[in-house]
């Protein structure tokens, strides 16, 4: 069994979540917030058989787009009085997935 730590963005969340729960995927939902936006995304915990990983993946690939957003968070550390907002195009991935294997896994 895997743990899949799914970061998306937060206007996925909703259909990425129902698609899985449809498909049969038990899904926990989280509120996160990334490092450097400081702004909110989702984060979910998806346990799931190894066979399924592969469809689990697929789901996401289909719900999850890149989308590229204007920002002006700097991208050196700010020295006082040296930092003029420079607003900048960045990607944001449609997810970040972090796969883990699950020693033992309980529903009690
Ligand atoms: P954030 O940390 O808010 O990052 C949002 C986007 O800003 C990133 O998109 C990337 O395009 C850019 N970015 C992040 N750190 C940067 C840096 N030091 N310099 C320049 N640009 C930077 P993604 O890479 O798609 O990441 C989306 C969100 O996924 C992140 O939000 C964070 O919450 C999470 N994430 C991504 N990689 C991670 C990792 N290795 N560990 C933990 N969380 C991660």
């Amino acid at each position: 069994m895997k743990l899949v730590i799914a970061i998306i963005q937060d206007d996925d969340a909703a259909n990425l979540v129902s698609n899985l729960t449809e498909e049969g995927f038990r899904v926990t939902k989280l509120a996160s917030t990334g490092g450097f936006l400081k702004a909110g995304n989702t984060t979910l915990l998806i346990g799931v058989e190894d066979e399924k990983l592969d469809d689990l993946i697929k789901a996401v690939e289909v719900v999850c787009r890149p989308r590229e957003i204007t920002t002006s968070v700097p991208l050196m550390p700010i020295v006082e009085d040296t930092y003029i907002p420079y607003p900048y195009n960045i990607k944001i991935g449609g997810a970040t997935l972090f796969i883990l294997d699950v020693d033992r896994y309980e529903r009690i």
